[in-house]
């Protein structure tokens, strides 16, 4: 099935979008970064990019916002994150589809990852009148004991292709209601989006009027080099980068010699376990969007299926059948589930994992390039691997469509088979054996940041902690009170009495 969209048509609609959002061209045409869509692999526009003497001028400036920005009201400053909710509502269709065209997400992925935008700004105006510190009993007389979370300063945000903006709006959200400037460095595969984000968030700044200082936002539009800028400068307290383990074991060594703080959401390596009491029709829906979902691009993604021998073979059998059958084609022209590999070299990464697990003994269905729009793009269909061991490639994480299936025999050694990688972000049983349900969420379960039941590890709602332990880097985003990384915390002992008793019954009478 041959579709062709034109790239001429995709570079035009581009244009368009960006133009409704009110960017100039010059913004991006005529710059020396070249954009491509992987829909067609073809270059879709050329952004100029940040000049470092520019960067840490962007820097400097939010420095300085920073300094008018924390005076103003926390529910105050929630009020600019509202009117964000707003205009991202109103620009949702337009930026929704921009994703898609930069980061080759189907329809309705790409509208998904706006909404997550759009949720997050709810839970962050609410936050704005929530970020509460503790009192706690002194044990002092006439003592009070009390703490404060106060703004800490500009935050850098480093973000991947794959979530090209939701990830941006998870920290911006935050940071912005906790009283912090932001200064973004997209991935290099996907500054459009970015910067319509931040014309996004300049109409909301304009209705906002004068309390918010200038500089509150920037993006730094560059590779790695501008990446480190931000790494390095002490004006940056907190670094939140999401990507590879490689780059995140770069940033928090650079981040923590200057004592810096760094949210770290790097690699993962998710896993489900299918016990014999799953219900298989619902695991099997689970299995296909955990897996092929964003063509298997989502740090989320399932990658390890753990599947109780019991039920291993009829299982693999229906998941060859949709292996088989899911369709593959262009998120533009058709309205297929999975869309392309961002490039060449996720195509080839692929390639060579699939390579290594025939090497290793595994039997591999599926996996091979699908002409969709000619040799620029790179279009696969998702492969099911069924491996002998957890050896090789299965203890990597290979950003594509590719699910390893493991037999086991018991539920401890479905845990440590889950459990058995240096990757720690989210991970999930399907059971309806309450016994087996609450092992695997035990202290001795899963051992990842996300532990789902009857659902795939991707996917998350913004209302929890998002983030995980090992290699995935420690860090959480976006719900609960993810919010404390982007504040510091003020401990005050207040005496209100006239003598001056000390801790510990301590003399010190002069
Ligand atoms: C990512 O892939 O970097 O839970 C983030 C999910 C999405 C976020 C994924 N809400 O799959």
């Amino acid at each position: 099935m041959l579709q062709t969209v034109s790239a001429a048509s995709l570079k035009e609609e581009t244009a368009t979008l960006l133009g409704s959002l009110g960017l100039t061209e010059a913004e991006f045409t005529g710059g020396t970064r070249e954009v491509r869509s992987p829909i067609t692999g073809e270059v879709i526009a050329a952004v100029p990019e940040t000049t470092p003497e520019a960067a840490r001028a962007a820097i400097a400036k939010a420095a300085e916002a920073f300094r008018q920005w924390r005076l103003v009201p926390a529910p105050r400053r929630g009020e600019l994150v509202r009117l964000l909710g707003e205009e991202l509502r109103a620009g949702k269709a337009a930026l929704g589809r921009l994703v898609t065209i930069e980061a080759g997400k189907v329809v309705s992925e790409g509208l998904g990852e706006v909404q997550e935008m759009i949720d997050i700004c709810d839970f962050a105006v609410g936050l704005s009148r929530q970020l509460y510190g503790l009192t706690l009993p002194s044990e002092r007389a006439d003592h009070r004991l009390a703490e404060q979370w106060h703004p800490i300063g500009p935050v850098g945000v480093i973000s991947a292709f794959n979530f090209p903006v939701a990830v941006w709006s998870w920290n911006a959200a935050l940071a912005l209601v906790c009283g912090d400037p932001v200064l973004w460095k997209p991935s290099e595969k996907t500054p459009l989006t970015a910067l319509a984000t931040q014309a996004i968030l300049e109409k909301a700044l304009k209705r906002f009027g004068p309390d918010a200082p200038e500089g509150l936002s920037a993006v730094l539009v560059g590779d790695a080099a501008i990446g480190e800028l931000l790494v390095e400068d002490p004006r940056v307290p907190v670094v939140s980068a999401t990507g590879s383990t490689r780059m995140g074991r770069i940033v928090a060594q650079k981040v923590a010699a200057r004592f810096g703080r760094s949210i770290l959401e790097l690699g993962g390596n998710n896993a489900s376990i299918v016990t014999p009491s799953a219900d298989l029709d619902l695991t099997l829906r689970a299995v296909a969007f955990g897996a092929m979902g964003t063509a298997g691009q989502r740090c989320t993604t399932l990658r390890r299926l753990i599947v109780h021998s019991s039920v291993h073979d009829a299982l693999v059998e229906k998941l060859k059948r949709v292996y088989a059958t899911i369709s593959v084609g262009s998120p533009v022209a058709s309205e297929a589930l999975v869309g392309p590999l961002v490039d060449r070299a996720a195509f080839e990464g692929m390639q060579r994992a699939l390579a290594a697990a025939k090497s290793a003994g595994g039997t591999v269905h599926g996996g091979e390039r699908v002409d969709v729009n000619g040799e620029a793009s790179f279009y696969v269909r998702p492969a099911l691997v069924t491996m002998p061991a957890q050896t090789g490639p299965v203890v990597e994480e290979t950003f594509a469509p590719i699910l390893y299936v493991l037999r086991y025999e018991t539920i401890e050694e479905a845990i440590a088979l889950q459990n058995g990688v240096p990757q720690g972000l989210s991970s999930s049983i399907f059971a309806t054996d309450i016994r087996e349900v609450e092992r695997f969420l035990s202290a001795a379960g899963s051992d990842c940041g996300i532990a789902n039941v009857n659902m795939g590890p991707s996917g998350a709602e913004i209302g929890g902690a998002f983030g995980g332990e090992k290699e995935t880097g420690g860090g959480r985003e976006s719900g609960s009170d993810a919010w404390k990384a982007y504040m510091r915390r003020q401990t005050n002992a207040v005496n209100y009495g006239r003598s001056l008793p000390l801790a510990q019954g301590v003399k010190f009478d002069v």
